[in-house]
C-alpha cells in the first residue's frame, strides 16, 4: 500500500465517527499521490501522517440564559489545525449540525485554502451547535458573549484569528468582538469580518461570492468563454449566495435560483439588482425565509422541501453555471449528472465541500470546469487577510483597492492551480492543482522546522 493509503486508513481507524473529516482527508490526500515520488523527504519526515492531526483541539461548554430565563447549554469548538505558515485562520460556524468531525473537515480544508491565498495564514475552524434561527438578538448576544468567555484565551492577532461562516455574520462578530474587548482591554485584530466602524474591511462581506465568480470567470476564459449572457444556479441565500448574485449580475450573467433549508425559488426572469436589495433586507435584517421572495415577485416558483439541485433534476431547468453556496455535500452524483444533462459547463464552489467525491469525479469525466472550494471560495479568507493587514498598518483601503487586490488574488490562485496540475501530470485538473499547490508550501514550512 502507498503511504497515502496508509494514512487514510489510519485516519479512518483513529478518528471514527467523523465522516466529513474522512471525506476531506480522502479528497486531499488521494490527489497528493504524485507528490510522494517527487518528494521522498516528505515521506521520510512523515509529513502526510503529521498534517492530518490538528496542532490542538479545544472543546468547551457554553452555558447561557435565554429570554425566558432558562439555562441553555451548547458545545463550543476551536480546532487549531496548522500554524505552519501563519496564525490559525478560519471561520466560526453556528449551526445545530456542528460537531467535532465537521469542524475538523473545515479546519483541514482551511490549511490548503489559506496557503493558496498567497497570504501568511495557517488553518483553523471553530463553532458551536447553537442554532441562531428563531433566537432574539438578545439571545444571540448572550450566546456570543458566553462563547467568547472561553474562546478569548485561545486567540490573538498572531495566534488565531476567527471570522464568520454559516450562522455567523456581522451581528455575531460584533457581539463576539465586544466581549473580547471587555475582557482583554485591547483592540487587537482577533476577529475578521468586523463592522467598518471598528476595524472591518470594505468588500469583506462581498468577498467570498465575488471571488467565486472571479474564479469561474478565470476558468471560463481558458476556453474563450465569459460570464456575460450565461444563466447561473446559486444555492443558499446567505452571505456567499447574495454576493455571488451581485457579481454575476455585474458581469452580465443571470441568476435564476436561490434556496434555504426549507425550499428553493426559481425566478427565470433573473434576480436583478432591485430583487437582490429585497433579498438582503429579507435575509440580513428581517431574517426571513426564501419563500417570501416568491410571495413578493410575480412569475417566481417556490419548491418546498426541494434543493436547487432537485429542481434542476426534476424540472430539467437549463443552467450554464453552478455556484453551490449553501453547505457540504449538497451535490451528490445524481445531481451532478442532472447539472451536466441540463447544460452546465462550469461549477465554482462557494460553499465548503458541497460536492461529494463521486460528483467531483463525474464533473471531471464530463469535462466540466470544476473549481474546488478551497480555490474558488478562498476570496473570503483572503480578504480577511487583507483586513488583518489593514489593522496592522492602522489604516483602511478604499473599495476599489480591496476589490482589485481580491481579484488579483483569485487570478493568482487560478494560475497556481493550473501550474501545479501541469507540473504534476494532470493538466487542467483544478482539484489536484489546488491541493498540491496549497500543500507544497505548508509541507516545505514543516520541513524547515524539523520534527516539532
Ligand atoms: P450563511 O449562514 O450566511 O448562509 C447559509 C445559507 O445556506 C442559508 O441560506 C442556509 O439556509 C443554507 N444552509 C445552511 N446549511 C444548510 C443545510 N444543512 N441544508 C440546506 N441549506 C443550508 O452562511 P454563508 O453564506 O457564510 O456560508 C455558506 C457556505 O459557504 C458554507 O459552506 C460556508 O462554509 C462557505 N463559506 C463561507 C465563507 C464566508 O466568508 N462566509 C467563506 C468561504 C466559504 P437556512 O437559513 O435555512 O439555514
Ligand atoms: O470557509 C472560510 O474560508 C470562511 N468561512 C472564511 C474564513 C475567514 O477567516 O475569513
Amino acid at each position: 500500500m502507498s503511504v497515502i493509503q496508509d494514512v487514510i486508513a489510519m485516519v479512518l481507524e483513529k478518528d471514527p465517527g467523523q465522516p466529513e473529516f474522512h471525506q476531506a482527508v480522502k479528497e486531499v490526500l488521494t490527489t497528493l499521490e504524485p507528490t510522494v515520488s517527487k518528494h521522498p523527504e516528505f515521506v521520510k519526515a512523515r509529513i502526510f501522517e503529521r498534517i492530518v492531526i490538528p496542532d490542538r483541539v479545544i472543546m468547551f461548554r457554553v452555558p447561557w440564559v435565554d429570554d425566558r430565563g432558562e439555562v441553555q447549554v451548547n458545545r463550543g469548538y476551536r480546532v487549531q489545525f496548522s500554524n505552519a505558515i501563519g496564525p490559525y485562520k478560519g471561520g466560526l460556524r453556528f449551526h445545530p449540525s456542528v460537531n467535532l468531525g465537521i469542524i475538523k473537515f473545515l479546519g483541514f480544508e482551511q490549511i490548503f485554502k489559506n496557503s493558496l491565498t498567497t497570504l501568511p495564514m495557517g488553518g483553523g475552524k471553530g463553532g458551536s451547535d447553537f442554532d441562531p434561527k428563531g433566537k432574539s438578538d438578545n439571545e444571540v448576544m448572550h450566546f456570543c458573549h458566553a462563547f467568547m468567555m472561553e474562546l478569548y484565551r485561545h486567540i490573538g492577532p498572531d495566534t488565531d484569528v476567527p471570522a464568520g461562516d454559516i450562522g455567523v455574520g456581522g451581528r455575531e462578530i460584533g457581539y463576539l468582538y465586544g466581549c473580547y474587548k471587555k475582557i482583554v482591554n485591547d483592540n487587537a485584530c482577533v476577529l475578521t469580518g468586523k463592522g467598518i466602524e471598528y476595524g472591518g474591511s470594505l468588500i469583506r462581506p462581498e468577498a467570498t461570492g465575488y471571488g467565486a465568480v472571479y474564479f469561474a470567470g478565470e476558468m471560463m476564459a481558458t476556453r474563450g468563454e465569459e460570464i456575460k449572457g450565461k444563466v447561473a444556479a446559486v444555492s443558499g441565500s446567505g452571505n456567499v449566495a447574495q454576493y455571488t448574485v451581485e457579481k454575476v449580475n455585474q458581469l452580465g450573467g443571470k441568476v435564476v435560483t436561490l434556496s434555504d433549508s426549507n425550499g428553493t425559488i426559481v425566478d427565470e426572469a433573473g434576480i436583478d439588482e432591485a430583487k437582490l436589495a429585497y433579498l438582503l433586507g429579507l435575509k440580513n435584517l428581517r431574517r426571513g425565509r426564501i419563500k417570501e421572495y416568491a410571495d413578493e415577485y410575480k412569475g417566481v416558483e417556490y419548491y418546498a422541501g426541494q434543493s436547487v439541485w432537485d429542481v434542476i433534476k426534476d424540472h430539467s431547468l437549463h443552467v450554464d453555471l453552478a455556484f453551490p453556496s449553501a453547505t457540504e455535500n449538497e451535490i451528490c452524483v445524481e445531481y451532478a449528472q442532472a447539472l451536466v444533462s441540463n447544460g452546465c459547463t462550469c461549477v465554482s464552489e462557494g460553499a465548503n465541500m458541497p460536492s461529494s467525491l463521486d460528483a467531483i469525479k463525474l464533473f471531471q469525466e464530463e469535462d466540466v470546469l470544476y473549481g474546488p472550494a478551497k480555490a474558488a471560495n478562498a476570496g473570503g479568507v483572503a480578504t480577511s487577510g487583507l483586513e488583518m493587514s489593514q489593522n496592522s498598518m492602522r489604516l483602511s483601503w478604499g473599495r476599489e483597492e480591496v476589490d482589485s487586490r481580491l481579484h488579483q488574488i483569485m487570478k493568482s490562485i487560478h494560475k497556481a492551480c493550473l501550474e501545479a496540475a501541469q507540473t504534476y501530470g494532470r493538466p487542467g485538473d483544478y482539484l489536484m492543482g489546488a491541493n498540491i499547490a496549497g500543500f507544497i508550501k505548508v509541507a516545505n514550512a514543516m520541513m524547515a522546522y524539523g520534527v516539532v
